[in-house]
């Protein structure tokens, strides 16, 4: 598999702007998807840091198992980490983001208020890795507030915040992160739900590992979704689904159409919301 997504270049420049501009908030808030908590985060988030605390959402929560979505949760949550998750596109979630908000940086603002000091809104950042909602979550935030931004003396002219609530300001550009891959699972998970390009790993390979997960961890989904009888080889399975659905050509079972098909399908719940790696492995 190819494992070169980012240029070097590219990352170092991406990495030296999320490193300013961590400077400028008091925590940063980092979307994962709630189906691969894990394999969507970035693992130089941790060192850039500086000890911030974090907000990590876990977006997309309505195509993600509700069990595994509430394990996750337990899992990554310390003091320093707050868990939530939402989906972006219906739930409101403003409250639910302030409130987090104020009790990570509850030492700061505690320290204001012993020094007398005014207090001013809290800032934040949000980061994470393609695909992963950032544009929905500031957009849907934006939107609310009339877009209010404006520059911050002292602070980069160019940027822009945008008023979350009456006490947060979130930094209007996104930070992209790039996906940690060199790991197979890793790569073959954030490829089945698109966060990296279709072209970067084979779509049969993709195909592959996702219907092995799901004979071995949601069997009777499957079958049932398919109206297939069981057969122990994966991609035995994958032929049947073709010839079930009709996918030939020329007696055979056309496997571009179908290992596509079967991937799209995936990605839209076919066999129910699924969460493709489990909190307690
Ligand atoms: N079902 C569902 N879809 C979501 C949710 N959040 C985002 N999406 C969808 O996921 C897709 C990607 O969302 P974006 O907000 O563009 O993600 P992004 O992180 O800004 O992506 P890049 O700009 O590519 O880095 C869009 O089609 C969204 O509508 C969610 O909570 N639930
Ligand atoms: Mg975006």
């Amino acid at each position: 598999m190819a494992n070169i997504q980012w240029f070097p270049g590219h990352m170092t420049k991406a990495k030296r702007q999320m490193e300013q501009n961590l400077k400028l908030v008091d925590f940063v808030i980092e979307l994962r998807d709630a189906r691969i908590p894990y394999s969507s985060r970035n693992p130089m988030l941790e060192e850039m840091m500086q000890n911030k605390p974090r907000l990590i959402i876990l977006s997309k929560k309505d195509k993600a198992d509700p069990v595994q979505t509430e394990r996750w949760i337990e899992k990554l949550a310390s003091d320093q980490e707050k868990v939530l998750a939402l989906d972006l596109i219906h739930d409101a979630f403003k409250k639910k983001v302030s409130d987090c908000a104020r009790e990570l940086c509850r030492p700061f603002l505690e320290r204001q208020k012993r020094r007398g000091m005014k207090p001013r809104p809290l800032r934040a950042m949000v980061c994470g890795i393609p695909n992963v909602g950032k544009s929905t979550f500031i957009n849907s935030i934006a939107k609310r507030k009339a877009a209010q931004t404006a520059n911050r003396p002292g602070v980069t002219k160019s940027l822009q915040w945008i008023r979350f609530g009456s006490d947060i300001e979130l930094l209007d550009t996104p930070g992209v992160l790039w996906p940690k891959f060199d790991d197979q699972q890793v790569g073959m998970k954030l490829a089945l739900l698109g966060s990296i390009r279709d072209e970067t790993i084979p779509m049969e390979e993709i195909a592959y590992f996702a219907c092995s997960y799901l004979m071995k961890n949601h069997r009777q989904a499957l079958l049932d979704s398919y109206k297939v009888e069981w057969v122990e080889d994966p991609y035995e399975m994958l032929l049947s689904i073709g010839r079930k659905r009709g996918y030939l050509q020329g007696g055979q079972v056309d496997e571009d159409r179908l290992m596509k098909a079967f991937v799209k399908d995936m990605r839209q719940e076919k066999c129910g919301r699924i969460t493709w790696e489990k909190a307690d492995d």
